[in-house]
């Protein structure tokens, strides 16, 4: 290939927008993700343990290529549901190591919570495998 040609072709990639059809990965019927704890309703200290629940899919760290598998996100105080057909983004809180659990620190007052798994490439699976929101007082 000639310099020219070359120059010509890379100038393309880098100028054509990518519009990538993202392919949702499928969750099995009866797939649920659920917050252990705390309860919906409970007070917590400023400083809390908040415990992920999976059933039926296993937890696998972000980029694992496996069936049924996912890595738990976790929606703080959001208004929205994140967009179901790309990556989430950093606003959510991403544990993809594998991580069942985490330590949160908030401001004192009411917040909610609500888990959703995300797939190899942070895509919320199809259909997508989403908690309920619960709502917590910081004390
Ligand atoms: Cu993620």
């Amino acid at each position: 290939m000639n310099k020219r040609l070359f120059s010509l072709l890379l100038l393309l990639l880098i100028t054509t927008p990518v519009v990538a059809e993202i392919a949702r990965t499928p969750s099995p019927e009866g797939a649920a993700v659920y917050i252990i704890s705390p309860a919906d309703g409970e007070t917590v200290p400023a400083t809390f343990t908040v415990r992920f629940g999976l059933k039926g899919m296993g937890v696998a760290p972000a980029g694992t290529d496996k069936a049924n598998t996912g890595h738990h996100h976790l929606l703080v105080d959001s208004k929205a549901m994140p967009v179901l057909d790309q990556p989430m983004g950093g606003d959510i809180k991403h544990f993809g190591g594998g991580q069942t659990e985490t330590e949160l620190t908030l401001e004192p007052g009411v917040h909610t919570l609500q888990l959703i798994l995300g797939d190899k490439a942070h895509v919320p699976h199809d259909p997508p495998v989403v908690s309920e929101v619960i709502t917590i007082t910081v004390r």
